[in-house]
C-alpha cells in the first residue's frame, strides 16, 4: 500500500522531467535550424527593408517587428511550389519570428493582407514586397 502510494506520487515529477527534457531537446533544435536571421520592420503600411534576398535551401528567420502601436500587419506569402505558404500576424507594437526554407529560386512577392471596411487595403497603400531566393549555394 505504501509502495503503491509512493509510485502514483512519482508520476507527476517523472512527467514534469520528461517534458522539461523534450523542451529543452526541442529549444536546440530550434535553434539550430532557424538560420540567418533578419528583421524586418512593418509599419506605416511598409515594409523595411522592402526586399531581401535569401538563398534556396537554407533555413532563415524573418523577425517581424510592428513598429505601430496599434495597427496590426501581417506578413503573407503565397508560393507554396517554392516551399513558401506564409502568413504571420503582428500585433500592434508586437515582435514574431517566422523561419522558413524557400526550395526554388525567384523573385516572390509578398504583402499585408490587412483592410478596414470602406478604405483601401494596406497592400493598395504600398504594403509589399519582393523576397529573392537565390539558387543554393
Ligand atoms: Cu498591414
Amino acid at each position: 500500500m505504501a509502495d503503491c502510494h509512493h509510485s502514483t506520487s512519482m508520476k507527476p515529477f517523472l512527467f514534469a522531467l520528461a517534458a522539461l527534457l523534450s523542451g529543452a531537446a526541442g529549444w536546440v533544435q530550434a535553434a539550430q535550424d532557424e538560420g540567418a536571421v533578419i528583421e524586418m520592420k512593418l509599419g506605416d503600411y511598409r515594409f523595411m527593408p522592402d526586399r531581401i534576398e535569401v538563398a534556396a535551401g537554407s533555413p532563415v528567420t524573418l523577425r517581424l517587428v510592428n513598429t505601430d502601436r496599434i495597427t496590426p500587419h501581417n506578413f503573407t506569402l503565397k508560393a507554396p511550389d517554392a516551399g513558401l505558404d506564409l502568413h504571420v500576424a503582428v500585433g500592434g507594437g508586437k515582435t514574431q519570428d517566422i523561419t522558413f526554407t524557400p526550395t526554388a529560386a525567384g523573385s516572390y512577392t509578398f504583402y499585408c493582407t490587412k483592410k478596414l471596411p470602406f478604405m483601401k487595403s494596406h497592400r493598395e497603400r504600398g504594403m509589399e514586397g519582393t523576397l529573392v531566393v537565390t539558387p543554393a549555394p
